[in-house]
C-alpha cells in the first residue's frame, strides 16, 4: 500500500475510504479485530451517511484492506483517539503506541502525519521519539500535523471540501504533506508549522465552546430576569456585528467538550476564559437537572400528587444517535437518581433501545407526561401539540 491509516474510527475510516476512492492503495490498521473483520467484508461499524458505499466500493475494488498490525507503506496517518486521563490531562499514549508500532517499518523519504487532536508539541515529541529509535533516519522523514475539522453527519462532504491547516516540523515536511492532501482534497490547504496547526485545532473547538458558554450564561440570566432568551438572542443578532450561538442543556460530544482542556491543562494561568467556559457549560447541565427537580416539587405541592415526567432526547446534539459525552444523558441520569416514585418517560427517537434507559416513543410521552423537559431539539419534537395543562421546560429552544 501507499498509505497506512492507523485508527479506523469516525475520522480514520472515512479518510481511508476517500483516499482509496482516488485509486490509491490504503491499508487500514485498528487494534479492534471486530472492526478489521467488518471492514474487510466491505461493511462499516459506525453510522455516517454515504460511508457504507464508499467503503464497500473501496474494498471490492481492492484499494482498501485492514488488519490489526501495521504494514509497510510510504505515508503513515495517525488517526487514533487522544482521550483524557483523570484530572483532565490529555493522554497521547495511543499516538505514541501507534508511532512505536510503525517504527521498524519506516524508511527514508516516508511521510508521517498526525491527524488526532493533540496537545501542542506532540508532533515534535513524536519526531524526537522516531529519530531516537531510528537515528539513521534523522532529518530524512517528512513529519507533519494536519487536524481534521469534519462535522459528524456530514463527514464525506466536509472531508473533501473543508479547508485544511497543515503544519510540518520543517518546510520540506509541510510541502510534502500538502502535496499528499492535494490529491484528494478540494478545500484550500493552508501551510504553517506543526505547533500552530496543533493549537489551531484546539482553538477552533475552544472558540465554539466559549461562544456557547456565553449563550448559556445568557439563558441563566434571562431565566432570572423573566426574559425569553431565544427571542433576545434573535434580536441581538439583528445587529450587523453580533452573532450569538444558541443556549442548550450543556455542551457534549467528544470534541468541543474535551479539546479546551488540552489548552487549560498546559496553560492553566493564561486560559481563564477557556476554563470558565467549560465550567459554565458543565454547570448548565446541572442547572437543567435541578430545574426538573424544582418543577416536580412545585407540581406536587400544587396538585397533591406526583407528576409524570417526559425527558425528551438523550443524544449530544439534534438529529443524531450519538450519546457519548451527552449532557442530555447526564441530565436524565441525574433526574432518575432523584426519582421518588414519579413515572418517567425517556425519549430518544434516533435509537431503538438503550441498555440503561427504557425508551418511550415521543408521542406517547408528550401525551402522558405532566412535565415535559425538552433536552435536545430533535426535528420530531418541533411543533408538537402540547396541552395547556402541561408544564414545559424547554432547555434547547425547540419551541422558541
Ligand atoms: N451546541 C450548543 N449551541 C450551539 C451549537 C452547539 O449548545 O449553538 C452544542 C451541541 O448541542 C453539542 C455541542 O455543542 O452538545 C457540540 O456540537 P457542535 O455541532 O458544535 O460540534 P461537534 O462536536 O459535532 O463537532 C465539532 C465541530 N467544530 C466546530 O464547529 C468548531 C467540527 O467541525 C469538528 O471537526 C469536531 O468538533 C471535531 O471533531 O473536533
Amino acid at each position: 500500500p501507499e498509505v497506512v491509516m492507523i485508527g479506523l474510527g469516525y475520522i480514520g475510516l472515512p479518510t481511508a475510504a476517500l483516499i482509496a476512492q482516488n485509486e490509491t492503495y490504503v491499508h487500514g490498521v485498528d487494534i479492534n479485530p471486530n472492526v478489521v473483520e467488518i471492514i474487510n467484508k466491505g461493511q462499516i461499524h459506525i453510522v455516517e451517511p454515504d460511508l457504507d458505499t464508499a467503503v464497500a466500493n473501496a474494498v471490492r475494488e481492492g484499494y482498501l484492506k485492514a488488519s490489526t498490525k501495521p504494514v509497510q507503506g510510504s505515508t503513515y496517518l495517525i488517526v487514533v483517539p487522544t482521550p483524557f486521563k483523570a484530572k483532565n490531562e490529555p493522554d497521547i499514549s495511543f499516538v505514541e503506541s501507534a508511532t512505536r508500532a510503525i517504527l521498524p517499518l519506516l524508511k527514508e523519504g516516508d511521510l508521517y502525519i498526525i491527524e488526532s487532536t493533540s496537545p501542542v508539541g506532540t508532533t515534535e515529541k513524536m519526531m524526537e521519539l522516531m529519530y531516537a529509535e531510528r537515528p539513521e533516519l534523522t532529518g530524512k522523514l517528512h513529519i507533519a500535523y494536519c487536524p481534521e475539522r469534519v462535522l459528524p453527519g456530514n463527514v464525506m462532504y466536509e472531508l473533501v471540501h473543508n479547508d485544511r491547516v497543515i503544519g510540518g516540523v520543517d518546510e520540506r515536511s509541510t510541502e510534502t504533506a500538502v502535496a499528499f492532501y492535494s490529491q484528494f482534497i478540494k478545500g484550500e490547504l493552508h501551510k504553517t508549522n506543526a505547533r500552530t496547526a496543533e493549537m489551531c485545532k484546539l482553538v477552533e473547538n475552544s472558540s465554539r465552546d466559549v461562544q456557547i458558554a456565553f449563550a448559556n450564561e445568557l439563558s441563566l440570566i434571562c431565566d432570572k430576569a423573566d426574559i425569553n432568551v431565544w427571542e433576545l438572542i434573535a434580536l441581538a443578532n439583528k445587529h450587523p456585528r453580533v452573532n450569538i450561538l444558541q443556549p442548550g442543556c450543556g455542551v457534549g460530544g467528544h470534541c468541543i467538550a474535551v479539546d479546551p482542556y488540552f489548552i487549560v491543562s498546559d496553560y492553566p494561568m493564561e486560559s481563564q476564559i477557556i476554563g470558565k467556559a467549560r465550567e459554565i457549560n458543565n454547570y448548565k447541565s446541572f442547572w437543567c437537572a435541578e430545574k426538573v427537580q424544582t418543577a416536580k416539587l412545585e407540581f406536587e405541592l400544587k396538585h397533591g400528587r406526583k407528576p409524570s415526567i417526559a425527558l425528551m432526547g438523550l443524544a449530544f446534539k439534534p438529529n443524531i444517535d450519538d450519546l457519548r459525552e451527552s449532557p442530555a444523558k447526564y441530565i436524565a441520569q441525574k433526574v432518575l437518581q432523584n426519582a421518588n416514585n414519579e413515572e418517567y418517560y425517556i425519549v430518544e427517537p434516533n435509537i431503538n433501545s438503550h441498555k440503561v434507559f427504557k425508551l418511550t416513543d415521543y408521542k406517547t410521552a408528550v401525551e402522558k407526561a405532566d412535565i415535559i423537559a425538552f433536552l435536545v431539539a430533535h426535528d420530531e419534537f418541533k411543533g408538537l401539540n402540547i396541552g395547556d395543562d402541561k408544564v414545559v421546560l424547554d432547555f434547547c429552544g425547540v419551541n422558541k
